[in-house]
């Protein structure tokens, strides 16, 4: 049914259609008739961050931490441009969220209106998933509708509407859409049949999964597959947890750079990929090889055959197809695969054992030993983030959060903090740089102004550590790396955060276990001598 309403009004039901309880927002000229439309749905909870690529990187948490779509909403101008590298990010690593951007009435665009910028459309364009102007009010519902429809569908990711400030605020008539249905889609049973004739006859397999197996929320399916036919499964490091990482069959991380998969695949003659593009921060870069017996099941075959060759492609949701792949290996007497149990768990202790006396491991594990199983953990993309990867151990998907491929500094806190929004009660962590933390601080104010108390932890070597250690490398020599820092503790006091500066891993373990009872957003400042080898992993 149709109703007669403003453009604002319009938009702001289409969303709670949607199922939305939250906003994240910074309100400016352009979206004025929106905020002032959102006192009329006293059900929304409005947050307003302090920088738009904040609150981009705040939503970017929210959807992951609960599973749903965030919808930040921008002005046009600084407001988009603020928020490009945060959905950039959401676009890498598969994060669904609706942004809602305006614009200038329509008869300024492209007259040097306020806050423009030359091609609006096409820069939001080049960076999401999917993008549409708005030209009336009755435009606005169907639009939203699609791109929620559009963000969850295949391979998830950002989606933006556009509205110009006239037609915020222009009357006509709406049509409110229900909330979206998933698609599913499921692969034939020929391919399913020859993808279980691969992996019973396989000697030694091997299954790699990726972010897309969280997506599905597929972890039964997947442990119970690798299980069944006793298969070794690493899981990247978006997909940390979805098999436990104590599981006797995972060979992830364990203590070292890609675990033991390169010498697992040197051996392997069948691999089993789910849910992973195989990109560049998971496969590429690390010269990955893959056999020739190659099966992958992706939600989109735009992942397929890019740089390997598939032998097998099983074009669906990872828990439909898995579950399919199940049904018919069952049916077949269990195979005997070569991988011991013991083996894995063998070399991983043994890994683990050799890092033991490094202050990188020292660090994590006393977060691993004051932390629980439901903790939430976000790692921004520095050089610690390597530790957190190989060294802490996850239980459960979802558990731990890193930017992957696009890889903007900043993300962890304001992330961390949108994980919070979701989910008011499990203990939620970040993992930062100083350099790191220096990009997103703003949002320490929207921490403390919505009593988002989550535990941040800064490694602060006084400069770009990551960088450094590439310049090291690859020159023998550094520049422009080793930075300053501000005092953090008082620079969080001054927020009316709650600060600590911790020198050992037994302090930060102390502290830490306390941590999570203040009711305020804590900092934890650890210094780091850049020169010590044992920050080196
Ligand atoms: C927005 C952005 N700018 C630059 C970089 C390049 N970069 C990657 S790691 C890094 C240094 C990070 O420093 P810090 O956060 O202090 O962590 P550390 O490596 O010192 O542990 C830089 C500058 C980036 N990833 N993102
Ligand atoms: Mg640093």
């Amino acid at each position: 049914m149709k109703k007669m309403m403003s453009g604002a009004h319009a938009a702001i039901e289409q969303i709670i259609a949607e199922g939305v309880t939250d906003i994240l927002s910074i309100p400016g000229e352009h979206n004025l008739p929106l905020y002032d439309a959102l006192l009329d749905y006293p059900q929304l909870r409005l947050i307003t961050a302090r920088t738009e690529q904040g609150l981009t990187y705040m939503s970017n948490g929210y959807s992951r931490a609960s599973h749903t779509i965030a919808v930040p909403i921008v002005i046009s101008g600084p407001g988009v441009t603020g928020s490009l590298s945060a959905l950039a990010d959401a676009y890498q690593d598969s994060v669904p969220m609706v942004m809602i951007v305006t614009q200038a009435p329509l008869n300024q665009i492209g007259k040097g209106a306020f806050h423009e910028i030359k091609d609006q459309p096409a820069t939001i364009r080049s960076i999401v998933k999917w993008y549409k102007r708005v030209q009336c009010v009755e435009e606005i519902t169907d639009a939203i509708h699609h791109a929620f429809l559009n963000a969850f569908e295949n391979r998830p990711g950002p989606t933006a509407i556009e509205i110009p400030l006239d037609v915020l605020t222009q009357k006509g008539h709406a049509a409110i859409h229900s909330s979206p249905t998933p698609l599913c889609l499921k692969p034939d049973i020929y391919s399913i049949e020859k993808a279980a004739q691969l992996l019973i006859n396989a000697k030694k397999p091997v299954i790699y999964a990726g972010r897309g197996t969280v997506i599905s929320a597929c972890g039964d399916e997947l442990k119970d597959l690798a299980e069944w036919l006793e298969i070794p499964c690493f899981t990247t490091a978006l997909a940390k947890g979805i098999l436990p990482d104590t599981h006797y069959l995972n060979i992830s991380w364990g203590g070292c750079k890609y675990g033991m998969i390169q010498t697992f695949l040197q051996q392997a003659d069948v691999v089993l990929v789910v849910g992973s593009s195989l990109d560049d921060s998971d496969a590429r870069r690390f010269s990955l090889r893959f056999p020739d017996k190659l099966i992958q099941i992706d939600i989109t075959s735009e992942n397929m055959n890019r740089d390997y060759n598939v032998m097998v492609a099983l074009t669906g949701d990872a828990k439909t197809v898995l579950t399919q792949l199940l049904s018919v290996i069952k049916q077949h007497p269990k195979p005997n695969h070569l991988f011991t149990q013991n083996t894995i768990v063998h070399d991983k202790k043994k890994a683990i054992e050799e890092k033991k006396s490094t202050l990188a491991w020292q660090y994590m594990n006393a977060i691993q030993n004051a932390i629980s199983e439901q903790t939430i953990i976000f790692s921004d993309p520095t050089w610690v983030n390597g530790w957190a990867v190989y060294f802490l151990e996850r239980q459960f998907p979802n558990t731990f959060h890193c930017t992957r491929n696009f890889c903007g500094l900043g993300f962890s806190f304001p992330a961390a903090l949108g994980a919070r929004l979701a989910y008011p009660n499990s203990p939620i962590m970040a993992i930062i740089g100083d350099g790191g933390f220096l990009f997103s601080q703003a949002e320490l104010a929207t921490a403390v102004h919505y009593q988002l108390n989550i535990v941040t932890i800064i490694f602060n070597d006084q400069g770009f550590g990551a960088i450094k250690r590439r310049q090291i490398n690859a020159f023998k020599r550094t520049v422009g790396v080793d930075l300053p820092s501000p005092d953090f503790v008082r620079l969080a006091e001054a927020y009316g955060a709650m600060a600590l500066r911790l020198t050992s891993p037994d302090q930060l373990y102390e502290h830490l276990i306390k941590a999570w009872n203040y009711n305020r957003p804590v900092i934890i400042e650890i210094p780091l001598d850049n020169n010590d080898s044992g920050l080196n992993i």
